[in-house]
């Protein structure tokens, strides 16, 4: 049976739907510290849960008898910046919790997601590899890089099952995103809808790597669903499909929306997405286990419109 911890947040809620559908909505008990998302009320267990709570969480992987665990709770990089002790402990504390009942209960597999704001300004901002210098300057980013620390580590000392992926930006309709500072690239629909205008928190040259959530979710069953031999990484893989600027959406909207203007306003995201890569090497992740993204930015804007 599957946990899915932080299951109305905005990767949370379309991963407990995939996997309601892929293993039968009972098999999915979704949990959150809010309330539960429409989106999953009616479409199978929820319960309330604060993965701070290692004792809470330990008894109820007890009693739902459950073998698997998604933790997508977590604290974003703008978000992280404005209380970078609280983001360190949540995002940290939350993982050790999962990870060492993982191993006290043997549980089948675990599943963290990882970011590409592990990177910092001294890695190589093009095609950025699986393996180069790692230095972050967000506490989000820290966050994460320690965290996959951690999960090598628990996978090669004691055998625990964690797989993670360092997602890109990832663009979406059907739950908010978290505050962080790709979230842009979805307000900016919004507005174009509601307002035909923009004012982008980033410069119209950033670019950054991005992905239609579709995507991700579907990146990250198939990770889960490779057979264990095929993961070579136990830190996180590196996850690719497109890169953008602020600029280059907002002409793509303009194709459907004519009358939508941008305006620039960088505010203190722009430093953080200053020190990420513009794009990323993938291809561990396409070798190992058959990674190949579908949505680019013209497919994603047109799905993104016609669902907003
Ligand atoms: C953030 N959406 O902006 C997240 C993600 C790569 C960006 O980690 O913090």
């Amino acid at each position: 049976k599957i946990l899915v911890i932080g299951a109305c947040g905005q990767i949370g809620v379309e991963l407990t739907l995939a996997l309601r559908k892929m293993y039968g909505d009972a098999n999915v008990l979704a949990s959150d510290l809010r309330e539960e998302h429409d989106l999953l009320k009616g479409t199978g267990p929820y319960v309330s849960l604060d993965v701070m709570n290692k004792e809470m969480l330990h008894v109820l992987v007890i009693r739902h008898n459950i073998t698997q665990i998604y933790l997508l709770a977590a604290i974003l990089s703008a978000t992280g910046e404005k209380n970078p002790l609280l983001a360190w402990h949540i995002n940290m504390q939350s993982l050790l919790n999962v990870l060492d009942i993982a191993k006290e209960e043997n549980l089948d597999k675990i599943y963290w997601p990882s970011s590409i704001a592990v990177f910092g300004p001294n890695s190589p901002a093009q095609e950025t590899p699986q393996h180069t210098i790692i230095e972050p300057t967000t506490i989000y980013g820290i966050s994460k890089f320690a965290g996959e620390r951690w999960c090598e580590y628990y996978n090669h000392r004691f055998g625990v099952d964690v797989r993670s992926l360092r997602y890109p930006g990832l663009i979406s309709y059907k739950s908010a995103p978290g505050g962080g500072t790709t979230d842009y690239a979805i307000e900016i629909f919004h507005e174009a809808k509601e307002h035909q205008k923009y004012t982008s928190f980033l410069s119209e040259n950033t670019y950054l790597p991005m992905m239609y959530m579709p995507d991700a979710i579907r990146a990250t069953i198939e990770l889960m669903e490779a057979d264990a031999s095929k993961i070579a990484v136990r830190s996180a893989y590196n996850l690719g499909a497109m890169s953008f600027s602020p600029k280059e959406i907002g002409a793509e909207i303009q194709k459907h929306i004519p009358a939508f203007t941008m305006a620039y306003e960088p505010d203190y995201r722009q430093q953080i997405a200053d020190g990420w890569p513009n794009s990323i090497d993938d291809s561990q992740a396409r070798a190992d286990w058959g990674w190949k993204p579908e949505f680019d930015l013209a497919a994603m804007t047109k799905d993104m419109l016609q669902h907003i």
